[in-house]
């Protein structure tokens, strides 16, 4: 099922000419209205009106995360405050929160895009929504939640945490979506294992999982656990929330952008140079549509590609590989780049071990070392040593195989790794503490 058959089975070229008209309306918007446009235009000896054609976007200087915190808290705002009617921002682990806002027309827009996207994800008007994002600042509680409503679905506005309430609502709702972290949904599926409750005796049909890079092992081991099947939901504060992307169901392989609203390029994150369709680089989005807060050619960091084929599901939306993982957050170990996810790929292949692992790096002398905790079961664990010491050298020998990275690899008792109820901790980077 297709939510907007109207605008999400656009032919190319009429999409083309709405997102030319919208960028031009953007652009000529922004450099009215937000003092850090128009002075980063005129650096650039631009006016809105040269962008005649998509093609001329890549004239447009970049806007980064930088630049937002900069001009914290609301100095990208488009429209004055008596506009916004709600204000998001990102955790803030890297540095300063960075803050978004929105007008009536965006929290629709927004409520809009995530109909749209839970639709392609596989729910529909009949649905009971068990929705275990975070409510709050984070925008994935509150944005899966205005989709569902616009849907027609009904929603169970768990948020995150209090993880054995949300087993036994589960059990009584019988609800048959679930949205959360992919991490947050391997800690349901653990939690309902030691209450002695099955996910084969749930409800649940579809799973609708993002904020955070999960590998297809990762997917798989979900699929497995929760008897459902989980497909990957895009986005970041920055550009609206969730629903910036969505695999659909049929096909669960990449992402469908809603490039009606936002337009998306690939970088060479160190040339700048914008890409080919395929290529690998650094994703980058304008927001034609956002009113309060739009972003023009914005580095999410975030690592992926665009593919244009055309999909099974009729959507011509371009579609985004899985993001593999935020240039940021790609390791450089004795000169080789690993990204986390490229480690879980591995770990993943090992049955013997649980879907729970931690990256830590150090430094001995002038080398990084990298350590790569995973949990095993409470059975194997109490095996005997050896046994335990032959799978960890086996593990460090496919990480070394496979991405060419020594690793030290320590099998860790159950429950040993921390439990997220939002986006996991993934590596511990002891070099910067
Ligand atoms: O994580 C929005 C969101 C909520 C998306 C719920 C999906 C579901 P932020 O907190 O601003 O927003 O974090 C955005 O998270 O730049 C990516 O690095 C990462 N990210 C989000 N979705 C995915 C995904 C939300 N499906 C940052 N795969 C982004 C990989 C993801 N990384």
């Amino acid at each position: 099922m297709i939510y907007d058959m109207e605008f999400e089975t656009l032919p190319r070229e009429a999409l083309e000419a709405i997102q030319l008209r919208r960028l031009q309306a953007t652009l000529d918007r922004v450099y009215a209205t937000v003092p850090f446009y128009r002075n980063r235009f005129k650096e650039a000896g631009i006016m809105p009106g040269d962008i005649k054609s998509l093609k001329d976007l890549k004239l447009i200087p970049f806007t980064t995360k930088q630049d937002l915190r900069d001009n914290y808290p609301f100095g990208m705002f488009a429209v004055p405050m008596d506009n916004v009617v709600r204000i998001h921002a990102s955790s803030g682990t890297t540095g300063q929160a960075t803050v978004v806002g929105y007008t009536a027309r965006d929290i629709n827009t927004w409520a809009e895009l995530m109909a749209r996207a839970l639709v392609a994800g596989g729910a529909s008007r009949g649905d009971i929504i068990h929705n275990a994002y975070g409510y709050g600042l984070f925008t994935g509680g509150l944005g899966v939640h205005y989709g569902a409503e616009k849907l027609g679905a009904s929603v169970i506005p768990v948020s995150g945490g209090n993880t054995k309430r949300q087993i036994v609502l589960m059990k009584d709702f019988k609800p048959t979506i679930l949205t959360s972290t992919p991490s947050y949904a391997l800690h349901l599926a653990e939690a309902a294992e030691e209450m002695g409750i099955s996910f084969h005796d749930l409800n649940f049909k579809f799973g609708i999982f993002g904020a955070e890079p999960w590998s297809e092992n990762m997917r798989l081991e979900i699929e497995r656990k929760l008897h459902l099947t989980a497909v990957d939901i895009y986005g970041l504060s920055e550009v609206i929330g969730p629903g910036v992307s969505i695999e659909c169901h049929e096909a669960k392989n990449g992402l469908h952008i809603f490039e009606d609203h936002f337009i998306p390029e690939i970088i060479d994150p160190a040339t700048e140079e914008v890409l080919p369709y395929g290529q690998t680089g650094e994703l980058v989005f304008t927001s034609i549509t956002k009113e309060a807060f739009p972003v023009i050619r914005y580095r999410t960091r975030d690592v992926t590609s665009l593919h244009p084929e055309p999909c099974k599901c009729g959507r011509t939306m371009i579609r985004m590989k899985k993001v593999s993982g935020r240039t940021d957050d790609m390791l450089i170990i004795r000169g080789v780049n690993v990204f986390p996810s490229q480690i879980e790929s591995v770990l993943m292949e090992i049955n013997e071990i649980e879907p729970y692992y931690q990256l830590v790096l150090d430094r001995e002398g002038n080398l990084d070392t990298l350590t790569v905790l995973v949990e095993v079961g409470e059975r194997l664990f109490s095996d005997e040593v050896k046994r335990l010491q032959e799978l960890e050298r086996k593990i460090a020998k496919n990480i070394k195989e496979y991405l060419g990275v020594s690793a030290d690899v320590k099998l860790v008792e159950p429950k040993a790794i921390a439990r997220s109820e939002g986006k996991a901790v993934r590596v511990v980077d002891k070099r910067k503490i």
